[in-house]
């Protein structure tokens, strides 16, 4: 019998295989929808949106039970045992924090399993009753990923809350869900403290490290809440314990607030159906992922990529090791000189990554090349450009000894860098540039699965799948979405358009979240529902589909300013075409309707400027001042002019003046969210008066 099935199917097999050596494999059909018309994409595996992978499964409750039981003695959450910490104390006054940290220490997926049923009823023990809300306010960490599942399993919706938000933000995110419990990190409670007098909800903190900041407890006297550490939580749970009230899959399961670049961040509902929808699709992407494999956590879980991801891993029996990005190699700026960063130690098989951070890998192996010099950079640029041109033809066709070889003399020690194993990358949370997934495709080996998705719509999407080699694509869409174009005729941007249909990027499917909480009229502005029942997020998103049905992101709706004399400039493609300049770290577009030019705000790279000077035999006292010399103003300007001729830039897109800037835009300062994109609305307001200057001169 199986004889004759596979007599049917080789054949069958060859003959597709020499069908796609012919034509571009398909990988996103056409398909008739509701709602708007438009021109609508599905993912070719499946007419329908995929809404779980696992028979009997409705929620990520049931999902990770299923997984403890199955996985029961294997390693499933890891994190580092900390030796040492110590304050390093720079010439000029600065200090900073060194770890010194030691091997992972695992949990089973049994033992995992026993300490959420054990916090789940900790916290109902402690007063938290049914129906009220729990915020989790804290950096990536094993106590996040198990708070968050004890909470699921008491049918807790979890505010999720970026350990980076601002005090105001925070109070708004905290008031408007009422939260009564929040967990957090000794780092945040201290946050927490400084705002008790606006959190009029707030009854109880848990802290997830055991010991409690002294000034909490003066807030815990004055009656306001109560704190308790998570550990404390936990054996009075396995004291006192309480049977789960598990959710169903309609339930709402999280709600995230997304640092929006303009204005309070808003609430986006998500239902466990909506996160198991989206696990079910993004498991389809990692090729033959296993229990065997390792995932690096590091990136923010409240973030749906990592939320996403993580739940993935848990599905599958995978280890989970905990990191951050401050600590994630050995030359990370929080790791103790000669001391293992998180992925040496770990040797993670798969990662996500968000484009900023694959952008400094780039640039630190540039670096490193470059200032090596000599032999070992020939041989690097040779070997880099041998691999370029083999993956020219086809990722499978690169195999061979020649790939080999330049493994092992070239690309071996940047493999190091992650510890050598990484099979997977995968990708999102802003486009990735060709440039650098090339060079990430070369040097690590690795395929990069390149997403798109929004908080909104669950970080469900696109997805590019691992064997395919275009660049600048974000692949077709997953499983568990359709993704439609409609028009924008105000933008220019039509379905009608050749070669390829273009316009707004619209998401619907299973995946698509409720809405915003308490904000029906945003939530009726971006989300319409069409006459089948089926849920649309418009994205704000430009976009158009290849004839394989893969997206490509080209523009940006809301970063399209009229100038003066009618034309459009859209912001994010000029910065990105600027942004390659090397001597770019970052840089914001200025347009305004009443100037017809732009003007643009340029952090300066302070490796490759202090380079060029030390050339041109400039002296200067620091970075700050060389930053201001009129000569150094005119490099970098006509450094971004060449950039915007490559990329055929109009001449009024291209900056006619700009400010350089000697620091650096960071999460920490605001400037930026924690996904690494601008934030125009803060960043004009800083630098108001230094625009001001640029168009009054
Ligand atoms: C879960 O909690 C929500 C909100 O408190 C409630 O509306 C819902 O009925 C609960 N679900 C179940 C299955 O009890
Ligand atoms: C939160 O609510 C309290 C009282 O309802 C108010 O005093 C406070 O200003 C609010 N904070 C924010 C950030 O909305
Ligand atoms: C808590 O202590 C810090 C210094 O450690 C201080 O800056 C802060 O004002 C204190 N907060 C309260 C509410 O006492
Ligand atoms: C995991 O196991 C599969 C087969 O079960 C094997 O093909 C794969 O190479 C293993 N991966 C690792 C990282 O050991
Ligand atoms: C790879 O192919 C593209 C077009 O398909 C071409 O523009 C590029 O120069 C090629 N690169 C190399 C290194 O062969
Ligand atoms: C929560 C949600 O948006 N559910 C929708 C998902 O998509 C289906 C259609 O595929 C709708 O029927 C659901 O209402």
């Amino acid at each position: 019998m199986s004889a004759y099935v596979a007599g049917i199917l080789v054949p069958l097999l060859f003959t597709l295989l020499f069908r796609n050596s012919k034509n571009p494999k398909k990988r996103g059909l056409p398909v008739h929808v509701g709602g708007e018309p438009g021109y609508a994409i599905r993912n070719y595996k499946c007419t329908s949106p995929v809404r779980s992978a696992w028979e009997g499964i409705y929620t990520i409750a049931q999902l990770f039970e299923q997984s403890c039981k199955l996985y029961h003695n294997r390693f499933f959450l890891g994190t580092r045992r900390l030796i040492l910490r110590e304050t390093e104390v720079t010439k000029d006054g600065k200090s900073f924090e060194k770890l010194h940290l030691g091997e992972y220490e695992w949990m089973t997926y049994g033992k995992v399993f026993e300490s959420v049923c054990n916090f789940a009823s900790g916290l109902t023990q402690l007063g938290h009753k049914n129906g009220e809300r729990v915020a989790i306010f804290s950096d990536t960490r094993e106590e996040w990923f198990i708070a968050l599942q004890g909470c699921f399993r008491r049918n807790v919706t979890v505010v999720t809350i970026y350990a980076s938000l601002g005090e105001e933000a925070l109070c708004h995110s905290l008031n408007e869900t009422e939260v009564t419990t929040v967990i957090c990190g000794n780092k945040e409670l201290k946050k927490l403290v400084d705002i008790c007098g606006q959190l009029d909800t707030v009854k109880r903190v848990i802290c997830m490290d055991d010991e409690i900041p002294s000034n909490a407890s003066v807030v815990e006297q004055s009656g306001r809440w109560t704190v308790t550490s998570m550990t404390d939580v936990q054996r009075l749970g396995q004291e006192n314990p309480v049977n789960a009230d598990l959710p169903v899959s309609a339930d709402v399961a999280v709600i995230m607030y997304t640092s929006g670049s303009t204005g309070l961040p808003k609430g986006v509902m998500m239902t466990h159906a909506n996160v198991l929808a989206v696990v079910s699709a993004v498991m389809t992407i990692v090729p033959g992922l296993a229990n065997n494999d390792s995932y690096m956590a590091y990136l923010p879980l409240a973030h749906i990529l990592e939320l996403a991801a993580e739940n993935v891993m848990a599905a599958l029996g995978c280890s989970i090791g905990y990191g951050s990005p401050l600590t994630l190699t050995d030359t990370s700026s929080k790791i103790k000189r000669g001391t293992k960063g998180d992925a040496t130690i770990l040797r993670p098989t798969v990662m996500t990554a968000v484009p900023a951070i694959l952008d400094r890998v780039r640039d630190g192996v540039r670096k490193k090349v470059d200032s090596k010099g000599g032999l070992s950079k020939k041989l690097f640029d040779l070997a880099y450009a041998r691999r370029l041109s083999a993956m020219n033809g086809s990722w499978f066709g690169a195999w061979g000894l020649e790939k080999l070889l330049w493994n092992f003399l070239v690309f071996r020690k940047v493999r190091a860098v992650l510890g050598g194993r990484i099979r997977f990358l995968l990708s999102g949370g802003a486009p990735l540039s060709g440039d650098t997934q090339r060079f990430i495709n070369i040097c690590l080996g690795a395929p990069i699965g390149q997403g798109y998705g929004l908080t909104e719509t669950c970080a469900g999407g696109t997805f590019s799948d691992f064997d395919d080699l275009s660049v600048g694509r974000v692949g077709a869409p997953l499983p568990c979405s359709f993704v439609k174009l409609v028009d924008w005729a105000e933008g220019g941007y039509l379905t009608s358009d050749s070669p390829m249909p273009r316009g707004e990027i619209v998401i619907g499917g299973p995946n698509v979240t409720a809405g915003y909480f308490k904000n029906e009229e945003k939530t009726k502005q971006v989300y319409k529902v069409d006459e089948n029942g089926m849920r649309w997020f418009y994205t704000g998103d430009i976009g158009r589909f290849h004839s394989d049905g893969c997206l490509e992101i080209i523009d940006r709706k809301k970063d399209i300013v009229k100038l003066q004399h009618g034309e459009y400039v859209s912001l994010g493609k000029v910065e990105s075409a600027l942004g390659v300049s090397p001597y770019v770290d970052n840089i914001m577009l200025h347009a305004d309707p009443f100037h017809s030019y732009c003007v643009a705000l340029v952090v300066a790279s302070q490796h490759s400027l202090e380079c060029w000077a030390s050339k041109q035999g400039i002296t200067f006292s620091d970075f700050a001042d060389l930053c201001n010399k009129e000569e150094t103003v005119k490099e970098v300007q006509a450094s971004l002019l060449k950039e915007a001729k490559k990329a055929r830039l109009e001449k009024f897109e291209i900056p006619a003046k700009i400010k350089l800037l000697s620091d650096v835009w960071t999460p920490e300062s605001g400037l930026v969210t924690a996904a690494l994109k601008i934030k125009r609305e803060v960043i004009r307001k800083m630098y108001s008066h230094d625009l001001a200057k640029l168009y009054a001169k």
